[in-house]
This record gives structure tokens, C-alpha cells and sequence, in this order.
């Protein structure tokens, strides 16, 4: 039967040609073939793969904590405090923040690469990253998935809020590349893979390394490798918002003792507790205000204050109103501390209700 129909293409094809001869000799309005043209391969005796190339590589952080996955944003927004060094094998590619706390959630991060192959964006068959954090420890690999290549998935450099455009924003690529990745992924001259990791804010600051790696069929590799800083950072955060020395006596000292544990809920004239949510040691600085009486605006200024934690036990004795005072013992990543505070009633206060403010910093 297939050798039948065979030869009946044959015999209509011949009779087409004929068809054709006579068309052609018409003088106008004349209807050509669809053409058809040669074709032609070859494989060589040796295995004539080559290895992948990664062509280029980029991370983007999360702009947005507050939407679920990854938001790219506006320009402007992305950290620029480090020059970038230039793309795509440097340090310093991009900067990122740790989310205090983790909250809501650790601070995400997006592994971009573009790759080709000699050989044909067939021939790809993996494409992944290892991820380094501060110093040099292995923090995790990500398998890497294709995206389809157009302006709605890839943006471009010139377009806030999107792939390139963040990555033109944050220093990553010159226009040129963006528009170069965008149009050769097009073509199906390069392939952009990705994958969404996360940074913890109990993770170290400093240099993150990021490898990445393609193999193809042939189980050829190809490589690059930059660097990315998340940034050092300390937050503070105290479970009390009050400091209640209730009845004082003049002349006599007296404290509000803090503890390590975190008062949940955290508020009202707890024992102070303080915490760093940072990934980053935190040195704590407090002061005062006076204190004025309610009715008679007779004042009390000085205070004293006692930070235990695991650098020490440091106590600060006197503090005057309005100076700012910083503990030299500071506050680990995640390390919570117990803070008391005491005041100094002098001799001679009328009885009176006494208020003011106490006020707390954290710096790195
Ligand atoms: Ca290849
Ligand atoms: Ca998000
Ligand atoms: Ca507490």
C-alpha cells in the first residue's frame, strides 16, 4: 500500500510539472510552486559536542515581603550602596537585606542565568546554582527551570517592575545585554533558566558566592561564578513599652528588673527583655528625660541601667537626662538580653505623680 501511494505522489507530482511548464507560459498573473530547497547535515566520527556556555548570570531579591513570590518593582528601589563591579563574573552584582525577624518570611532571592550551547538549546540538560554564604560554606543547590522568552515573561532593561529591568537597575547588565538576552532567547540562540531561593536574616552578612553550572548531553560543563553582598544589619526589638518603677522612695534607689525571657504578648511594664533581629552584633544605647512631677514639677534625672548578655555584665551608673549612653557588650545575631533600669529619687521629692521617657537604639 505505501509503495502504491508512493507512486501515485510520484505520478501527480509529474503531472503537476506539466502543469506548471504550460502555467508558466502564460503571460501574467502566473502561479509559482512553493519552492522547495535542499537540506543538509552531517555528524562527524568524533562526538562533536561542546560544553555549554553560561553567557550570563544574575540574582534579584524580592522587592515586595508583602505579596507572595517575587516582585521585581520600580527602579530606584533596589540597593545601590555598592557600586557594582562590572557584569557578569564580579563581585558585588547586588545588594540585599535580610527581613528583620524573617518576617514575614526570610528574604527571597532569584537566581537568573542566560546559557547556549554549540550544539543547539537541545543539547542542554541541566542547569543549577550552589549558593555560598559567608565564609565559604555551602548553603544550598537549586535545579534551575526554563521560562519562555518574550518581553511579558523577561521584560526588558528600560521596564520597571520586570526581569531585566531589575536587573538593568541594579547594575547587572548594560541596556545592550538586556536587549541582546531578549532577543537571542527569541531566536532560540540562549535559554534563561531561574530559581527562587532564600536569604535568613540568621544567615551571615557579607559575600555570598554563586555557582552555576549547565551540562549537556554529552555530560560537558560549563560554569560561572559572581558574588552578591546581603547586607549586615541589626534590629532592635524590646518586649515592654513602659518602664513602671510603681512606689519609689526619695533617696533611695530603685530598679525594674528585667529578665531573658520574651514576654508574649510583648507590651506594658514587663520585665525588659531585649532582642537583635539582625544578622548582624547590635550594640544597644539608651537614655532618659527627666521625669517632672504632676503637680508640683519638681524633677528627677538620674538613672542607672544594666545590660546582661553573653559578652557581659555591664552596668551604667549615673546616667544624666538626655545623654545617650551605649552598652560596650553587644547583642549577638538573635541573642536576647536582660535590661534593668533603675532610678535615683533624690532627698527632699514632694509626693507627686512622676513621669518622662526612656528611649532605646540599636546600632551595629
Ligand atoms: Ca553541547
Ligand atoms: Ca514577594
Ligand atoms: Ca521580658
Amino acid at each position: 500500500m505505501k509503495g502504491l501511494s508512493i507512486n501515485k505522489s510520484l505520478l501527480l507530482v509529474g503531472a503537476l510539472a506539466g502543469l506548471i511548464l504550460a502555467i508558466g507560459l502564460l503571460p501574467q498573473g502566473t502561479a509559482k510552486a512553493d519552492p522547495w530547497v535542499p537540506t543538509q547535515a552531517n555528524v562527524s566520527g568524533a562526538d562533536p559536542r561542546n560544553a555549554p556556555v553560561i553567557e550570563w548570570k544574575w540574582e534579584l531579591p524580592d522587592m515586595n515581603d508583602a505579596a507572595a513570590g517575587i516582585q521585581y518593582d520600580s527602579p530606584g528601589d533596589h540597593d545601590s550602596s555598592v557600586f557594582p563591579a562590572t557584569p557578569p563574573v564580579s563581585h558585588n552584582m547586588m545588594q540585599v537585606a535580610p527581613n528583620l525577624e524573617d518576617d514575614p518570611a526570610p528574604q527571597l532571592i532569584e537566581y537568573w542565568v542566560a546559557v547556549q550551547d554549540p550544539n543547539g538549546l537541545g543539547d542542554i540538560q541541566t542547569v543549577w546554582v550552589n549558593v555560598y554564604e559567608p565564609p565559604n560554606v555551602f548553603k544550598y543547590k537549586l535545579h534551575l527551570d526554563r521560562v519562555t522568552c518574550n518581553e511579558a515573561t523577561l521584560g526588558n532593561w528600560n521596564l520597571a517592575g520586570t526581569v531585566l529591568g531589575a536587573a538593568y537597575e541594579t547594575g547587572q547588565m548594560t541596556a545592550a545585554e538586556a536587549g541582546n538576552i531578549l532577543y537571542q532567547c527569541n531566536q532560540n540562540n540562549k535559554a534563561v533558566y531561574h530559581a527562587v531561593g532564600d536569604i535568613s536574616k540568621h544567615q551571615p552578612c557579607g559575600e555570598y558566592r554563586v555557582e552555576a553550572g549547565v551540562t549537556d548531553l554529552a555530560g560537558n560543563v560549563g560554569t560561572m561564578t559572581n558574588w552578591f553582598d546581603v547586607l549586615c544589619v541589626v534590629g532592635l526589638e524590646i518586649d515592654f513599652d513602659a518602664v513602671d518603677w510603681g512606689g519609689i522612695t526619695p533617696g533611695v534607689r530603685d530598679w525594674v528588673q528585667g529578665d531573658w525571657t520574651w514576654d508574649r504578648p510583648p507590651g506594658g511594664s514587663v520585665p525588659p527583655t531585649v532582642k537583635n533581629t539582625g544578622n548582624t552584633p547590635m550594640f544597644v544605647g539608651l537614655g532618659f528625660t527627666e521625669m517632672v512631677g504632676y503637680n508640683f514639677n519638681q524633677l528627677i534625672t538620674v538613672f542607672d541601667a544594666r545590660l546582661i548578655d553573653l559578652a557581659g555584665d555591664v552596668t551604667i551608673d549615673p546616667i544624666s537626662t538626655w545623654t545617650l549612653v551605649t552598652f560596650p557588650n553587644p547583642l549577638q545575631s538573635n541573642e536576647q538580653a536582660k535590661l534593668d533600669v533603675s532610678i535615683h529619687p533624690q532627698w527632699g521629692l514632694p509626693a507627686d505623680w512622676y513621669n518622662g521617657w526612656m528611649w532605646i537604639q540599636g546600632s551595629p
